[in-house]
This record gives structure tokens, sequence and C-alpha cells, in this order.
């Protein structure tokens, strides 16, 4: 049985696999949890992170407006299941003028790391790169530098300091929709400087594992057990009618995060519902966060539908690492 080595959280949302499932990652029966226009102001509500938060649960949620502006705003839930959202976008405060310019932000990331909650998110800064800012209360926010100079996305923090360096993934891309991308390992001493960049994994040539075969980008904050680091990311093909979108899984070695020690041949949740292939963007499941709870072993994964609604599906760690390892390229 592979362990999560983490928190507990009794009050995870979950759902047992329907008995005529035998996928590894299972959809909750009322998705979408959050609706397009959850907001009055918005147009989509979809790729967006949440995290446990004093007894009930906070998040990040990517709100693209009526004039499809992209902006990401904070929001609140006991269950995890059903969210209220503000109505007006997160403020962040900080010290450089220039970097709290505000282009577009997008695709946010939550990651609770010491004593507060760190935000990595697209940022729109003469081309999209890593936005990174933190919160203690999820009312007041503070900005800090870029991680990376653009062009850069799917920025994605590890939850602890890694041989005492703050760690990061992310994928290099380019100013449009970046028809290539591998995932890159980064560490920094103090949130600000990044570097020691190393290589983690490509796309897949070919069609052995086709539906990672254009790029691919970290997703939810790795999960810490003791098969290693458990990634869940989105691997992309190229099709005649575009971009399709589908989760993956793979383990990296927990001190050496750059090496992959297991990555899935087959996806573990692709577009097949109503919502997940028919929206603003068809064919589109873009994981960005995920609850844990170390002592049953669940898995909650939040992720985006088609670039207008919010889905959560379930899984345990024991049956993701079974499938990883089973199907491992
Ligand atoms: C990516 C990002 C995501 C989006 C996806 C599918 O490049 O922009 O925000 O969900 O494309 O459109």
């Amino acid at each position: 049985m592979a362990k999560i080595i983490g928190e507990s959280l009794p009050n995870i949302p979950w759902q047992d696999r329907p008995k005529e499932c035998n996928a590894p990652v299972w959809r909750y029966s009322e998705n979408p949890i959050i609706e397009r226009d959850a907001i009055p102001s918005s147009n989509s509500i979809f790729n967006s992170a949440v995290v446990p938060f004093k007894g009930g649960f906070a998040g990040v949620f990517r709100c693209d407006s009526k004039s499809v502006s992209m902006d990401i705003f904070a929001g609140f839930s006991e269950d995890g299941i059903n969210w209220e959202i503000n109505h007006e976008p997160i403020v962040f405060e900080g010290d450089d003028e220039e970097i709290l310019k505000r282009e577009y932000r997008y695709d946010p990331r939550v990651c609770f790391i010491g004593d507060r909650y760190y935000i990595t998110w697209c940022n729109g800064y003469h081309g999209p790169t890593i936005g990174v800012g933190y919160t203690f209360d999820f009312k007041t926010f503070y900005q800090l530098e870029n991680a990376f100079l653009p062009y850069n996305r799917n920025g994605v923090l590890f939850p602890r300091k890694i041989d005492g360096m703050y760690a990061m993934l992310s994928r290099p891309s380019d100013t449009g929709h970046t028809p290539f991308g591998d995932i890159f390992y980064s560490v920094s001493p103090d949130m600000e400087f990044w570097g020691r960049h190393r290589h983690v994994m490509s796309t897949i040539a070919g069609d052995t594992s086709a539906w990672q075969s254009k790029k691919i980008g970290a997703g939810a904050v790795p999960i810490e057990t003791d098969e290693g680091w458990l990634i869940i990311y989105h691997g992309v093909i190229l099709t005649c009618n575009g971009f399709v979108y589908r989760m993956g899984s793979a383990i990296l070695d927990i001190d050496e995060p750059w090496k992959v020690k297991y990555r899935s041949k087959y996806y573990i949740l692709g577009p097949e519902k109503y919502y997940e292939c028919v929206g603003d963007v068809p064919n589109v499941v873009f994981p960005c966060a995920a609850l844990t709870d170390a002592d049953t072993g669940r898995i909650a994964i939040y992720y985006g539908c088609a670039d207008t609604v919010t889905g959560l599906a379930f899984t345990t760690v024991d049956e993701l690492v079974r499938f990883t390892k089973k199907h491992s390229l």
C-alpha cells in the first residue's frame, strides 16, 4: 500500500468509486462543482486551486470576465464542493510598482509552505511568466518577483523545501499557444532568485503515448508519498481540430525530483463528459490542485473543464501509484 506523507484531512470531499468504473480516477457525480456564471462578472470559472483552510477550504479561482479578461479571485468553502467566490479579483501589495502592474493572470496554483499560502500563476509581463505571491488569510495578498523571464507557464511549487531550497516545476513556452513544452525543475533559496534548472520530462514522440505528444505541464502541487513525489499533470495532443488536454501521472525521486521514476503511458482522465468536451475551448481537462488525506490515502483533484467550468474527481494514492507503476513508460 502506497502512503501519503502529509497531514490528515478527515473532511476531504469524497465519493467512492462507482461499481461500473475501473478507471484510475473517477468524477464527482454532481460535476461541474462551479458553473461558469458563479459570480456576476464571470464568463467562465475553471483552472483553479484549493487548499484546506481554517477547518474548511480556501482557494484561488481563475475567472474570465464577460469582456474575457483573465484574472484570479479568492474563494471559500466549508465542504470543498460549494464555493463562495469573491466578486472582485485579488489585489496584491508589494514593494515594486513594476511587478504589481497587471497585464493578465490565469491558472493559479496554491501551495502551503511553512507559515503561509504561496500562490503561483501565469502572469502577463511582456508575455506569460510565473507570478509568485503569498497570503496568510486569503484577504491580504503580497506579490513577489516573477520567478522566471517570460515565456513560461504552469509554475507549481513543491510543498516543502528540498535540500534546503524552495523548489518549483515550470514549463518554458512562447508568447502564444505554445506548440511545444517540457517540464523543468528549479530551486530558490528565497522565493526570488531561481536557478539550478534541471530537465524533468519531455513530451513523448510517436504514438507510444500520443495523448502527451505535443506539450506537458505540471498541474497539482506534488504529493509526497513513500514512493516519491506523485505528480498529476496535463498532456496535450494536436489533432486536426486542435489541442486535446488530458491528465496524466508520474512519480519523481523524492530527493532529486528531476529524476522520473515512473510515468504512466495511459492518461488517467480525459475529456469525455459533455462539460469537458463542450465549452469555450472544447476537449480540455486541466488539473490545478489536489487535496489529500494521509490517513485514508484519498485524493480529490480539482480541474478545469473545457476552459468554462470547474470539476472534481477522486482517486487514492494506492490506486494512482499502482496504475502509474504498472503502466510506466
Ligand atoms: C493553455 C492555457 C490554459 C488552458 C489551455 C486550453 O495554454 O491557456 O489556461 O486551459 O490552454 O485552452
